[in-house]
């Protein structure tokens, strides 16, 4: 993926060229697979913007409609889910407390296209995620945040988990663990992922260990 393509790419995003930015992603699409595209391309792209947004250099709402825009072009290339399907814990994925959605979107995808089957949960709270975890009866929960104010709720959630007696492996993920690389283990996580494909491999690990 050339530099110039992903600035091109993020330009067509900030000046909200909706055809420019679809164009860009299918040349993008004739040299390489989509889960390559969504993380070689667009999510380098969207960092760049979160890295202008947070020097003050864009609006908040060209980080939103770039967010909007990079989720409509995720959502039609990565594949709903493979027809085989491996023998794997029980497993969900869930935003805890914040709003930021297209990560999760892309590691559920990608877990998907990768074989396994997990419950999507959307965005809950922590007194929610417990009850849907013990009636679920889950092994496994990828929890994506994107707020360090949601990153430390695992904690209070890991607490709630003990205190039932639940036993769960917790996958977590997001931006505040790509600031702070001993986050996930001061909120009480069993293993942080930098991408999707990192979902993939870690879970197999885990499923290959509850086997
Ligand atoms: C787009 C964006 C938004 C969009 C979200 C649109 C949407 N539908 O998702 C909008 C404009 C709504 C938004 C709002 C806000 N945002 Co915002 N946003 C971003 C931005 C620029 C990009 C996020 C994104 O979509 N990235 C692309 C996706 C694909 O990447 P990703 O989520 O990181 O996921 C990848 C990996 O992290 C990993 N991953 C993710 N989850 C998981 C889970 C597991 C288990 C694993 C293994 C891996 C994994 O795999 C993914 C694929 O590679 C980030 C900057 C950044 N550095 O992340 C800020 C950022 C997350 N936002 C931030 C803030 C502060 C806010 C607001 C509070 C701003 C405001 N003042 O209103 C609000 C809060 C909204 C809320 N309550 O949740 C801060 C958070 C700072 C912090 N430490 O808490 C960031 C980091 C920007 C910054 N540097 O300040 N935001």
């Amino acid at each position: 993926m050339t530099a110039s393509l992903i600035q091109d790419f993020q330009e067509a995003l900030l000046s909200l060229d909706k055809i420019k930015a679809d164009a860009l992603f299918q040349r993008a699409l004739s040299s390489h697979s989509p889960i390559e595209v969504v993380e070689q391309f667009v999510v380098p792209a969207l960092e760049q913007i979160g890295r202008y947004w947070n020097e003050g250099s864009i609006a908040l709402s060209q980080v939103y409609m770039s967010g909007r825009f990079c989720e409509e072009l995720v959502e039609q290339v990565l594949p709903p889910s493979d027809p085989e399907r491996k023998h794997q814990p029980r497993q969900a994925i869930v935003v805890l407390n914040d709003y930021h959605m297209l990560g999760k979107r892309i590691v559920y995808s990608v877990m998907r296209a990768s074989g396994f089957e997990l419950f999507n949960y959307g965005r809950m709270d922590v007194d929610e995620l417990v009850e849907r975890v013990v009636a679920d009866k889950l092994r496994v929960l990828l929890i994506s945040v994107l707020m360090m104010p949601s990153a430390l709720k695992i904690r209070d959630l890991r607490n709630a988990l003990d205190a039932r007696g639940v036993q769960l492996k917790i996958l977590v993920g997001g931006a505040p663990f790509q600031f702070d690389s001993q986050l996930w283990q001061e909120v009480g996580a069993d293993a942080m992922g930098l991408s999707a494909a990192d979902a993939v491999a870690i879970v197999q690990h885990w499923a290959g260990e509850m086997t």
